[in-house]
């Protein structure tokens, strides 16, 4: 079975993710992964580190002549600021990150034994994971497409029609929108922040386009594909919220405005739902945990950075004094890099599904499998 674990501190010597279960015979091209941990790394709202770091993947196994071989696939992100072990103890823990909480489970004076391996840092092993899945989704005409919907409330609802035109605005904005007007709001709502030395979150979208219908199940309740993504998004750091489709509106509304009503069409070509068609897509591409063939919506909702400039009220973790919590710098906004993050995660849950649906040892058996399955429905 697919799947990935990554390894490494924020400020260790480098990051890891090991894939597994990846089949054997695609083509890896490191230049989109490291396209992807550059976008990582930017939008309006980053912190100095990210004027430190240059992340670029290197491949130390699974991969021979830029093809995979089948076995584990060892993805390396190099740290410029590798200094761990000469860093200052933290005894003042930030409210909103790990270091209480984990300062007291690990039995620990010092909070950066757990802040090391916590930090959102962490996050660059998952892209590179996730643009190997991205690459074999890719081939199969599928697109996972993830932007800033919105950052402290000023959020966009503009709708997307055109795949295409929404990837080319998002790549050229900072702030990794889809529509300049709110754009402009949130970059001023971030620099006004930033002048503050406070901090915001927003709101991420995810759509994967292209997908058939079939991926999850729902004979079981971990197999579920809405609910794997939830988890995957939720798992990362600072993410509080996740909805697919309509999400908490459908508590609001009736069944008959909810539900999306079905239609044929007799496909000319082969179809990724055998010809069964929507009015709507308020199920975000899901029902019954099963992807329907609509384009797959999920959301995330994300907290602000914990790591204030104008630092919150804490304790000291030895004397338990009243203190302000650790600054040594931060990012005021991380929601355009978490939109990469969360666009990574959704694509590896949503290749894990797709290998468990057509899988094979290596590619050609996939896309025979693939193809059988399209004839078929
Ligand atoms: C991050 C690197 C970190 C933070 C940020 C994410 O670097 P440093 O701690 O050296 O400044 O900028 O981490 C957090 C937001 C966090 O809460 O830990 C990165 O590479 O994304």
């Amino acid at each position: 079975m697919l799947c990935f674990k990554t390894a490494g501190e924020s400020h260790g010597r480098c990051l890891i993710a090991l894939v597994e279960g990846f089949p054997a015979g695609v083509v890896i091209d490191e230049e989109v992964i490291n396209k992807d941990l550059k976008r990582r790394q930017g939008g309006i709202g980053r912190g100095g580190r990210m004027q430190i770091e240059e992340d670029r993947i290197e491949i130390l196994s699974g991969v021979r002549r830029k093809e995979t071989l089948g076995g584990p696939i060892c993805l390396m992100v190099k740290n410029s600021d590798y200094k761990i072990d000469e860093l200052p103890p933290v005894t003042k823990p930030r409210p909103g990150h790990a270091d209480l909480a984990g300062a007291i489970k690990y039995h620990q004076a010092d909070a950066r034994t757990i802040l090391e391996r916590a930090s959102a840092r962490e996050t660059a092993a998952r892209v590179a994971a996730g643009g190997v899945a991205k690459i074999l989704l890719a081939h199969f005409g599928i697109e996972v497409f993830g932007y800033v919907k919105g950052v402290g409330g000023i959020s966009s609802d503009k709708k997307i029609t055109d795949m295409n035109a929404a990837r080319q605005n998002r790549d050229l904005s900072p702030m990794y929108c889809i529509d300049a007007d709110i754009e402009k709001k949130i970059t001023e709502k971030v620099q006004e922040v930033a002048a503050n030395g406070d901090s915001i979150g927003g709101v991420i979208e995810v759509i994967v386009s292209g997908a058939p219908v079939g991926l999850g199940n729902h004979t079981q309740w971990d197999l579920r594909l809405d609910a794997r993504l939830a988890y995957a998004l939720m798992s990362i750091q600072a993410i509080k919220g996740v909805e697919l489709g309509m999400g908490c509106g459908v508590a609001e509304r009736l069944g008959s405005e909810v539900h999306d009503e079905i239609f044929y069409e007799k496909p000319v070509k082969k179809s990724l739902t055998g010809g069964f068609k929507r009015y709507s897509n308020n199920a975000g591409g899901i029902e019954g945990g099963i992807s329907n063939g609509e384009p797959i919506v999920a959301r995330a909702y994300m907290k602000p950075i914990p790591t204030l400039k104008k630092p919150l009220r804490s304790v000291n973790l030895l004397t338990k004094e009243p203190l302000a919590a650790t600054y040594e710098r931060s990012d005021v906004c991380a929601v355009p890099a978490a939109s990469v993050v969360c666009e990574a995660m959704v694509a590896f849950e949503v290749a894990r599904a797709f290998l468990e649906k057509f899988g094979g040892d290596c590619l050609s058996e996939i896309e025979r499998n693939y193809e059988g399955y399209l004839s078929a429905i």
